[in-house]
């Protein structure tokens, strides 16, 4: 229909993306027997099947599991290139992808490999269909912030093409507080500061984010709405949120997509944006989540446009590159 149309042909920027959650099933397949992994799964079918949760943790478990199939820099290059082909297709003209290289470090898997394969892909992309990227390195915060620290270490060679630092994995339990002190190295350096936080966190971890990492992006913050002068705080200070909806679908953020909160926070006036997080696991790329949640919640072509336009503005691209975009 006319929705569909406008939001296929919308031009965006996808701001909070894993790329290990791109791992589709067909791919695993491939990868495990190129690799001589075993997958504890029959086929495809299974593979899905298997993706239904209750919460983050649940996601958390067959995540990691998932991207056991990643051994050489050539698998880091084909997930990364299937990504972008996918992001392309759905008008998507910058990326900013986080990775987990703890995830891969702890199996032995070398950090260059990891870095090497993806951004040999986003080199590509460049060139191939113009999308810009930037790289933003995810510190896993159920491990110490002195693996971080260490993971931090191990970037240090790359920081030529490493943008940035999150903070993701399991939420509750594990503050913005506990990594105070690498996210202040990082931010020495010079990086980009991005946390995951109130997805399933109370308010409290967003403040922490805010005033302990100083974040230039929240990531999720859906839990922000529970407090109005977090709320206000976010708004005056055009903090962008990168909102993913089928994420909060499928891990029980919300219990319906008629009861996501995002047209209440671009009511708020704040600086919202629409993204697809994992999108293998969660069952669509940036496009189905517009759609998804422009259905639910009756958005319109106004509203989707300021989607839009905050994908840009709330972009690391410097001025004169989101000049262009915009
Ligand atoms: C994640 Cl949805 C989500 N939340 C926290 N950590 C993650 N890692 C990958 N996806
Ligand atoms: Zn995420």
């Amino acid at each position: 229909d006319d929705r569909a149309t406008f939001i296929a042909a919308l031009p965006k920027a996808e701001l909070h993306l894993h790329i290990e959650g791109s791992l589709e099933p067909e791919l695993m397949f491939e990868l495990a027997q190129r690799n001589n992994v075993a997958i504890p799964f029959a086929n495809v079918e299974e593979v899905r099947a298997a993706y239904a949760f209750s919460n983050l943790q649940d996601f958390l478990d067959i995540y990691y599991q998932g991207m056991g199939v990643l051994h050489t820099e050539q698998d880091f290059f084909d997930l990364t290139t299937a990504y972008l082909a996918r992001a392309h297709a759905d008008a998507v003209r910058h990326v900013e992808i986080f990775f987990d290289p703890q995830g891969h470090t702890e199996r032995g898997i070398a950090f260059a490999t990891v870095v090497l394969g993806i951004s040999r892909a986003l080199d590509d992309a460049l060139a191939r269909y113009g999308i810009t990227s930037k790289l933003i390195m995810c510190f896993l915060r159920h491990l110490s912030e002195a693996e971080a620290d260490a993971t931090l270490d191990e970037a240090l060679p790359y920081l030529g093409r490493i943008d940035g630092v999150g903070l993701d994995s399991s939420e509750v339990g594990h503050p913005p507080s506990k990594f105070e002190r690498v996210f202040a190295r990082a931010r020495s350096l010079d990086l980009k500061i991005v946390a995951h936080a109130g997805e399933e966190g109370p308010p409290a971890y967003v403040y922490e984010a805010l005033d302990l990492l100083k974040v230039d992006r929240i990531d999720h913050g859906n839990r922000s709405l529970e407090d109005p002068a977090l709320v206000a705080r976010l708004a005056a200070a055009g903090m962008t949120l990168t909102v993913c909806p089928l994420s909060n679908l499928k891990l029980c953020v919300v219990d319906d997509m008629a009861a996501h909160p995002l047209k209440i926070m671009l009511s708020a006036r704040l600086h919202a944006t629409v993204n697809s997080d994992d999108p293998s696991y969660f069952g669509g790329y940036v496009n189905a989540n517009y759609q998804a949640v422009a259905d639910a919640l009756d958005l319109s072509k106004a509203e989707l446009l300021t989607l839009a336009r905050n994908s840009f503005t709330g972009s690391f691209l410097d001025d004169a590159a989101k000049a262009k975009q915009l």
